[in-house]
């Protein structure tokens, strides 16, 4: 049987979640899972789920635990098979404790950005509301300044990156992080990186995932035993 491996990144609003998972899918190959993105997909779609989370992904708050658990643990029931990177799931200790049921993880990344840094990035981020794909002016512009590269549609600026906004969002996501964090170490199987620069972080991701990926893959997806 092919040897599975299961990952996560976590990291707060801005912390280069997104850009890592999709260097890391390519990479090495995972399917890349983001709970941004099935969220922002149902919304779209105006499915029961999506109707009910809208008003929550708007404002940036955080979607009740009994939804993101219903959107995102049947997806990874049906990939039983593969192995996978989820990004921005778990997010609280209730998520947690429900991906655990359904499989053990391999490993987990934690991004520790300073808030300056998060600042800098988020003041200077265009979105395409359609798709939530993302641009930073300096990091990643668009072709063309204030349009989506794929759709050519007009980029939109949250209100919710604006620095109060941001600086409560933060102060949550710690608040929120913490157990789940705790729970990974716990487990021995969580990664920090701290740093100011996605590329400068990469490296040492990259270098940790070849090994890992040869050493400690797991065959079936088990639930963790309490
Ligand atoms: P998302 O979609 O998970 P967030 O807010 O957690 O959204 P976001 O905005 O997607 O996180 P990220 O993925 O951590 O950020 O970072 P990114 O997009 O890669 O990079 C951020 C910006 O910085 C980009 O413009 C990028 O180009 C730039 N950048 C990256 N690296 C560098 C660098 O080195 N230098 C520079 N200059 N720029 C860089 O979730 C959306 C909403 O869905 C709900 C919540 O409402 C959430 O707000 N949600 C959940 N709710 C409950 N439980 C869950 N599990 C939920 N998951 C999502
Ligand atoms: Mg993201």
């Amino acid at each position: 049987m092919a040897k599975l491996f299961r990952a996560a990144i976590m990291g707060p609003p801005g912390s280069g979640k997104g850009t890592i998972s999709k260097r890391i899918a390519h990479s090495f190959d995972l399917l890349y899972l983001s709970s941004g993105h099935f969220l922002r997909e149902s919304i779209t779609a105006k499915t029961e789920a999506g109707v009910l989370v809208k008003s929550f992904v708007e404002r940036s708050l955080l979607v009740p635990d009994h939804v993101m658990t219903r959107l995102m643990l049947p997806r990874l029931e049906e990939l039983s098979g593969n192995s996978w990177l989820l990004d921005g799931f778990p997010r609280t200790l209730s998520q947690a404790q429900a991906l655990n049921n359904l499989c053990q993880l391999d490993l987990v990344i934690s991004l520790n950005i300073p808030y300056e840094t998060l600042r800098e990035r988020l003041s200077d981020r265009w979105i395409h509301p359609g798709s939530g794909r993302v641009y930073n002016m300096g990091f990643n512009p668009p072709r063309v300044q204030g349009k989506d590269d794929i759709t050519g549609e007009p980029l939109i600026h949250h209100d919710d990156d604006k620095p109060e906004a941001l600086m409560s969002r933060l102060r949550h996501y710690k608040d929120v992080a913490k157990p789940v964090i705790d729970l990974y170490k716990s487990q021995g199987i969580l990664h920090s990186f701290s740093g100011t620069e996605t590329d400068r972080i990469w490296p040492y991701i990259n270098s940790l995932l070849s090994t890992k990926m040869h050493t400690q893959p797991s065959d079936t997806c088990q639930p963790q035993m309490p």
